[in-house]
């Protein structure tokens, strides 16, 4: 692409780093694939992705380096991913359940000091909704929002991420989650020992190591039967 050209020879600081990827942005958005050959769909996809993770990852990062980190909680359904993110917190700030899947809307956790970075400058497509889940046993359903919960458990610079599954039956549950995992600096990656092997959580780990920034680790725990010894893996994507 003649933007990627005009991106890689524009790298000589911050600003003209920024105008450069906006450029290569509006190239992106400006593609068009009016011809139905076998691989178009997946050009568009991928057209998709590239634009999602322009604006919700590099976009952001490029316009302030300092800003909070977010680690974003990913993996298979009941795997028990809000269940740790309240564990961490040490509140119910997010709903678990029995029902399969429980989590439909993402839940951002921050320290009170980032309340400004995380209200406006990630995940610009996302509506903004405040407070903890409140209502018990019933799934959420707003997925066009991220809902914001303030925590003193987490410090400042340091923000977690509860994201819809990636393998249920929901297909937007999974595709809400590639784009979270995708505006992530750090994936937590969670699964259980009956899911360990599944092949859906191995193809995003396989595609997050070939294709993540340098900078983004991705962590892999496993939940275990508590009179079981507990497993975890770590990886470097
Ligand atoms: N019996 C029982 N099990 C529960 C309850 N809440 C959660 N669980 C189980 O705890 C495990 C973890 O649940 P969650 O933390 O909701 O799992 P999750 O990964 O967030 O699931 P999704 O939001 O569907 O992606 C699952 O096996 C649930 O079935 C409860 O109130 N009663
Ligand atoms: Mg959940």
């Amino acid at each position: 692409m003649t933007a990627a050209g005009t991106a890689a020879g524009a790298i000589a600081s911050g600003e003209p780093l920024a105008d450069a990827v906006r450029t290569l942005r509006e190239a992106a958005v400006r593609a068009t694939f009016p011809i139905d050959l076998p691989d178009a769909a997946a050009a568009r996809q991928e057209q998709t992705s590239l634009v999602a993770q322009l604006d919700d990852y590099v976009l952001p990062r490029l316009s302030a380096l300092d800003a909070p980190l977010l680690v974003v909680v990913g993996g298979s359904t009941g795997s028990g991913k809000s269940t740790l993110v309240n564990s961490i917190v040490g509140e119910t700030v997010t709903r678990s359940g029995v029902l399969r899947p429980t989590t439909r809307s993402p839940v951002l956790v921050h320290h009170a000091g980032d309340r400004d970075w995380f209200t406006s400058s990630v995940l610009p497509r996302l509506g903004r909704l405040t407070g903890a889940s409140s209502t018990q046993g019933s799934p959420d359903d707003d997925m066009s929002s991220v809902r914001l919960v303030t925590s003193d458990a987490l410090p400042s610079g340091l923000a977690l991420l509860d994201a819809p599954d990636i393998d249920s039956v929901v297909s937007a549950n999974r595709d809400l989650a590639r784009q979270l995992l995708n505006a992530a600096d750090l994936w937590l990656f969670v699964t259980t020992a009956a899911r360990y092997a599944d092949a859906v959580p191995w193809e995003l780990l396989r595609q997050a190591g070939s294709a993540a920034p340098p900078s983004r680790s991705c962590w892999t725990g496993c939940r275990a039967r508590r009179s079981a010894r507990s497993a975890s893996t770590s990886r470097r994507c």
